[in-house]
């Protein structure tokens, strides 16, 4: 693996990790459910050594988070800890490499038919044993400055992740685009940093916990290893419930990736106010393609 940036911020030893074998990663049946419904869980996609050295990361961050970092847990007065931070890849030299050189940008642009793959930005979930608060249902499409069909995420598991307390996805949810009003996680008692003022007035998520009780839609969830990762849809409906206090903790680390028909929407209400609040603005005008800003790099071309 080709290493040569921030050599005095801890990267990962090129000699220990590897990069992501996207042929066998994603077969083209992979790729065909990703398409059809949404999401797909993909096995081993990062060696024990990718995951060791984020997870050394995510537990520095968790010590002296970033300036977008929410606990949602602390925010409700919930028990646990939910903690959820942004652009950890512009903090942790480990995070900065994977998304840079593990390759996972390169499976995201084949998932997704495209040339580029652009960081959008990266994010860190943890959710402690005894954390009740969940993750509410949504489409990440909702709260994304961004205009396009080639966006998605990368969902890794640093930890074993039973079915019943990781991420859930509405099967084919995605092809209906919807765009949702959007709320923090916290809810009402949120900080003041990951707000969305402006948002057009728009329908809630639909309440997917019923539609499922009536057998309307199928759900989506894997029993995931560390290393294993989900890839899904921006547009895909998804949530994820508490961690139960004899569960063990349960650590993602979720990249987003955006392909070459992706274009800044300068519409109000998304993140881009936090971010340029807190530093990281990408300084895009509406409908500038995303590999104008520095923020937002081709990994596959740097
Ligand atoms: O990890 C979670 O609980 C939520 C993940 C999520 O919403 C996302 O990656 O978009």
């Amino acid at each position: 693996m080709l290493l040569r940036r921030n050599p005095f911020r801890g990267v990962v030893s090129s000699s220990s990790s590897s990069r992501v074998d996207v042929d066998a990663c994603l077969p083209a049946s992979a790729i065909a459910q990703f398409r059809k419904k949404g999401a797909v869980m993909l096995p081993k996609v990062v060696s024990a050594s990718w995951v060791a050295a984020l997870r050394e990361a995510a537990e520095a961050n968790m010590k002296c988070p970033g300036p977008l970092c929410d606990e949602h847990a602390a925010a409700q007065g919930t028990g646990g800890r939910f903690h959820d931070d942004q652009f950890l890849w512009k903090r942790h030299g480990a995070f900065e490499e994977y998304v840079l050189e593990s390759g996972v940008g390169g499976l995201a642009a084949r998932a997704m038919g495209s040339k580029s793959a652009h960081i959008f930005y990266d994010q860190l979930l943890v959710k402690e044993p005894g954390t009740v608060a969940p993750t509410p249902w949504h489409n990440d499409t909702s709260y994304w400055q961004l205009d396009g069909s080639q966006i998605c995420s990368v969902w890794l598991a640093l930890d074993d992740v039973a079915a019943e307390c990781g991420v859930s996805y509405v099967s084919g949810s995605h092809l209906s685009k919807i765009r949702h009003a959007v709320t923090n996680f916290s809810g009402d008692h949120h900080s003041d940093k990951n707000t969305y003022a402006g948002s057009e007035p728009l329908d809630p998520v639909p309440d997917v916990d019923a539609l499922e009780r009536e057998g309307s839609v199928e759900l989506l969830k894997w029993d995931m290893e560390p290393g294993d990762a989900i890839l899904f849809s921006s547009y895909a409906i998804h949530g994820a419930p508490g961690t139960p206090a004899k569960a063990n903790r349960r650590r993602g680390y979720a990249t987003r990736w955006c392909g070459d028909d992706v274009t800044f929407d300068a519409r109000p209400g998304t993140m881009a106010a936090g971010w340029a609040a807190a530093g990281y603005d990408a300084r895009l005008q509406h409908g500038d393609r995303l590999g104008k800003s520095a923020l937002h790099p081709d990994v596959l071309r740097t």
